[in-house]
């Protein structure tokens, strides 16, 4: 059977009214659907035979003559398109955004009223490495969201810190070229521990503050699930009685705040590049969907917009939580991995200019050049303007935009009249709609001022708020920042890079100073540190009180001769909480008693320690030793993670040299409700940092 032609192929452009734009979806486009039970060309004609080419006998040459061949091996010639300039590697998910209905006073914007659902795609990413690049590398990610509204797209294009490099976005292409291997040699991928990064940051000051939080845990994310998002900047909300406010769009992430030790994203690197990719995609399937809370953070629209002497224009700064609460309005449900890689992660395209009524931009110098770049580079990136076509981007809002032609066109647009004013369109051609029919009308605002290249006076404070973050830090994520300072500045190969930034660390906090140029060896300069400093505790990562665990990995070792029921009520219990339990065993294969049986989901030649939040060993097999399972539960030991046995288990611990009376380390007789109470408080705290005081 010919694919069926739907009305939209087969009509042809007439001067009858033109109704709206006819865009097809992916599944009418005949033919492209991929179904039917022949192999065919992409004209539809079955194929006899797709492993040979067409050849003058066996042995060729081969002929100009077949069109299979060339047809074939030019698609794949063509098969990529660019990586993003920025935020090449990235992973995403379906979703809805859930509106709790209470941000009525602040906006109008239709998708944050009450008992409103809508679709959302999300994209999270790395920004400096290539698309092959591993995933757990020290980097911002991105967080970029597109809600499907019935007002058209809205994209919320953040990050998981909430400042930035660089205050006005011409600084854009300086930073990254810093930030990107070097162009001689293009190394190193992905990271900063290099000389053009901090030759860069140590020269721009208004940079400290962002490689604070670079260097913090926030750049070593546990999962994609346990970051915080950012807007960044501030943005201007509007209600439906055309009154404003200034606002900061916040992610809360319910399963908390949580990241890597550094050696194990350095390990994951390694061993599983595709980490976070793999935990986005294995946590939905496993049915432990990705929740974040969108949080507001309200302002007066004040003349000179600032908030408390904090200048909101400026995106190196944060406004603490404390000073002004982040109140929740809605919640993120991910639960939906991608059918198709290319088709939706690689060409979704984000847009910070997609904006609804209710919701507009600052005068923020950073936000506005963006306001250019997104629309600007999907050009080349995806190859001419009809982008918003591709399903991915297609709004959820009908479509009625007079833009016409181009590349890649695959609407059949009908009428003749696609401008405006017109005559000839009839009664269903397209008019513009007042602000009460659903138009974005900017709210009017009086800007004036003589016609310069300068920042605002404001714009000059480079080291309070850096000041601010590292004294709202915990002893350990002290110790992590001081750890990542030393270790980037020390695969500097440039003595003087190293001395100007233990120079500009002068002026954030004596005692960082100090700790890091110990570290590298060279003497502390002294520096005017900020004074005065109120610590912001909402900064710090540390749990007080365990979370959820959903989404979680524990191992359990075992071997023949293991506790196999006990093993399958920590599965059940396990994956109540919405975890999962994986069985690490010498080899392969299914562990059996007659009663029972647990597939070898590892074996200790296929694993490493990073897979697991917690890890326990079984009773029945007190002898169990192997210098790869020593390996693994050392390492597990160093990252400060529940390590637990039941039974005789604890013999396989002591053999290994682990410190069984240290913090986070279970030991229990049986696997019971109790054990595994325990066991779970443990997990939802996320490491034992008291053990960090014992390595
Ligand atoms: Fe981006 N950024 N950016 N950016 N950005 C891009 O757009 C740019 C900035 C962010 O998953 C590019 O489609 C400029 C801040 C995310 O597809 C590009 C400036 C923040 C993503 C671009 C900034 C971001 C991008 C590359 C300074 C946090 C990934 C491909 C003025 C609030 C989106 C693309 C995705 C991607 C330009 C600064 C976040 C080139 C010029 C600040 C999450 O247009």
């Amino acid at each position: 059977m010919p694919p069926k032609r739907t009305a939209a192929t087969t009509r042809r452009s007439t001067s009858t009214p033109a109704a709206a734009a006819d865009v097809r979806p992916v599944e009418e486009a005949g033919g492209r659907l991929q179904e039917g039970p022949f192999l065919t060309t992409a004209q539809g004609l079955r194929l006899a035979d797709t492993d040979h080419s067409l050849k003058v006998g066996p042995r060729g040459p081969s002929l100009m003559d077949d069109f299979h061949l060339r047809e074939k091996i030019t698609h794949f010639d063509h098969e990529r398109i660019p990586e993003r300039v920025v935020h090449a590697r990235g992973a995403a998910a379906h979703g809805t955004f859930q509106a709790y209905g209470n941000a009525a006073a602040a906006t109008k914007a239709g998708f944050l009223q009450r008992g409103r659902e809508t679709p959302v795609f999300v994209r999270f990413s790395t920004v400096l490495g290539s698309r092959g690049s591993a995933d757990t590398v020290r980097d911002v990610r991105g967080f970029a969201v597109k809600f499907y509204t019935d007002e058209g797209s809205f994209d919320l294009v953040g990050n998981n810190m909430p400042v930035f490099f660089i205050q006005d976005g011409i600084k854009f292409p300086d930073i990254i070229h810093a930030g990107k291997p070097h162009p001689d040699r293009e190394i190193p991928q992905a990271q900063t521990a290099h000389d053009t990064f901090w030759d860069f940051v140590s020269l721009h000051t208004e940079a400290t503050h962002h490689v604070m939080w670079a260097m913090s845990d926030r750049g070593i994310p546990r999962s994609f699930r346990t970051m915080e998002g950012f807007g960044v900047h501030t943005f201007r909300l509007v209600n439906a009685q055309d009154e404003t406010c200034l606002v900061k769009f916040h992610w809360k992430p319910v399963a908390g705040i949580h990241s890597l030790v550094w050696e194990e994203a350095q390990l994951a690197a390694g061993a599983d590049p595709d980490f976070h990719r793999r935990d986005l995609a294995d946590g939905i399937e496993a049915g432990a969907p990705l929740e974040f809370e969108l949080g507001l953070q309200i302002m007066p629209d004040s003349e000179d917009q600032t908030f408390e002497g904090i200048d909101l224009l400026d995106p190196t700064k944060i406004v603490p939580e404390e000073l002004c609460e982040v109140q929740l309005v809605g919640k993120l449900t991910l639960d939906r991995n991608p059918t198709n890689f290319f088709a939706e992660t690689e060409q979704v395209a984000f847009h910070t200019g997609n904006l609804v009524p209710g919701i507009e931009v600052t005068d923020d110098p950073l936000m506005q050049a963006r306001l250019f770049s997104y629309l600007d580079t999907q050009l080349t990136r995806l190859g001419g303007p009809n982008f918003t076509q591709l399903p991915i981007n297609c709004p959820h809002a009908a479509v009625n935009d007079n833009l016409r032609d181009g590349m890649h066109q695959t609407a059949v647009h009908r009428g003749v009249a696609p401008y405006l004013p017109n005559s000839l369109g009839g009664e269903q051609e397209p008019v513009p709609a007042a602000e009460a029919e659903g138009a974005l009308v900017h709210v009017p605002r009086e800007v004036a001022g003589p016609k310069i290249r300068a920042n605002p006076v404001s714009f000059g404070d480079h080291f309070s708020q850096a000041a601010l973050f590292w004294s709202s830090m915990s002893e350990v994520e002290r110790t992590h920042i001081v750890e990542a300072f030393t270790f980037e500045l020390g695969k500097c190969h440039e003595q003087a890079i190293r001395e100007r930034m233990l120079g500009v660390l002068a002026h954030v906090d004596a005692d960082l100073c100090t700790a890091v140029a110990d570290g590298l060896g060279l003497p502390a300069p002294q520096g005017t540190p900020p004074s005065g400093v109120v610590p912001s505790p909402a900064l710090s990562q540390i749990a007080f009180a365990p979370g959820p665990i959903a989404g979680r990995v524990i191992g359990v070792v075992a071997d023949h001769g293991s506790d196999l029921a006990g093993i399958g009520r920590l599965r059940r219990a396990v994956e109540a909480q919405g975890a999962v339990l994986r069985v690490i065993a010498p080899v392969g294969g299914t562990l059996k008693t007659k009663r029972t049986a647990q597939t070898v989901d590892r074996t200790l030649l296929t694993t490493r320690s990073i897979e697991y939040d917690a890890l326990v060993v079984a009773a029945g097999n007190p002898t169990l030793r192997d210098s790869k399972l020593t390996v693994l539960l050392t390492e597990l030991f160093r990252h400060c993670k529940l390590i637990g046995a039941w039974g005789d288990g604890d013999n396989v611990l002591t053999e290994a040299g682990i410190d069984t009376t240290a913090p986070g380390i279970l030991i229990g007789e049986a696997i019971t409700k109790a054990y595994t109470t325990d066991l779970f408080a443990l997990v939802g705290m996320h490491r034992a940092w008291d053990r960090a005081e014992l390595l």
